[in-house]
């Protein structure tokens, strides 16, 4: 696709991100519908609902041949089947709930599979980070980030693999100053791109990465399975967010 055309996406993108921040904050004080999923912690509330509707209903408006993959109502379309647009409306919903803190809207663009346009909003600091899968900006900054030595480092983990220590995280754990848990994929992967964490290990779906992984690429990290393969973008899977320079300190205990 030409330059012109997706600059065009990604600034719908942006905005339409925006949009949903000033949205989420603007009924932050309502009293939330809140339902259960698979379990009792995995939730979903009335504003996931409606910041999901509007902004597929705007992508339907503005380029009506593009295809969706989103977390609520089965949204589905296969990644690698031309455009398609990739919609988590709240990231961190249980944060949302209990701590109206550390959530995000995140929304990513990918045609046959090659990711292109990646947004991530932090809504309660406004801060927006976006790129195109070779620059990343956080609002008008234009990024710049080298990873440090993992044992000068965080790591942001899940915190179930944590304990189970789920391919050697616990182990690698141990290599580095210590671990963090934030509650969202989407701020732990915009606290990577602050230079706060070194990496991310979880358990995750295809709308929790699709973005983070456009967004930390200009770095020289990758974003895949735990063995290195590639993710599928389909069901839920064990991931990693690591710079790529490091694979051989990490295969020491990552398996
Ligand atoms: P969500 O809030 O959009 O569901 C921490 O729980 C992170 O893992 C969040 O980014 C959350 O995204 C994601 N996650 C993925 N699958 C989940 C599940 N079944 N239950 C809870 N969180 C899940
Ligand atoms: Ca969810
Ligand atoms: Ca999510
Ligand atoms: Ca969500």
């Amino acid at each position: 696709m030409n330059d012109n055309l997706l600059n065009i996406k990604l600034e719908f993108a942006k905005t339409a991100v925006k949009m949903a921040g000033e949205f989420l904050k603007s009924h932050l004080h309502d009293e939330l519908e809140i339902t259960e999923k698979s379990r009792f912690d995995d939730l979903v509330t009335n504003l996931d609902k409606a910041v999901q509707n509007q902004i597929v209903s705007k992508i339907g408006e503005r380029f009506p041949k593009d295809f969706i993959l989103a977390e609520e109502d089965g949204v589905r379309h296969d990644i690698s089947d031309g455009n398609v647009w990739v919609l988590d409306p709240i990231d961190g919903t249980t944060n949302f709930i209990v701590q109206r803190d550390h959530f995000a809207v995140m929304l990513a663009y990918y045609e046959n599979g090659v990711g292109k346009i990646g947004v991530i909003l932090d809504v309660m600091t406004d801060n927006l980070y976006w790129g195109n899968g070779a620059e990343t900006f956080k609002n008008e900054i234009k990024l710049s980030l080298v990873a440090r030595p993992l044992r000068q480092s965080l790591i942001g983990v899940n915190s179930y693999m944590y304990r189970t220590n789920a391919g050697g995280l616990l182990d690698l754990s141990r290599e580095s100053l210590g671990v963090r848990m934030l509650g969202s994929a989407g701020i732990e992967f915009v606290a990577i791109l602050d230079g706060k964490i070194w990496g991310y290990f979880s358990n995750l779906s295809p709308w929790d990465y699709a973005a983070g992984a456009i967004l930390l690429a200009p770095f020289g990290y990758v974003t895949t399975q735990l063995d290195g393969s590639a993710l599928d973008f389909d069901g839920r899977q064990m991931m990693m967010t690591v710079p790529e320079g490091q694979l051989s300190e990490i295969r020491k205990f990552i398996k």
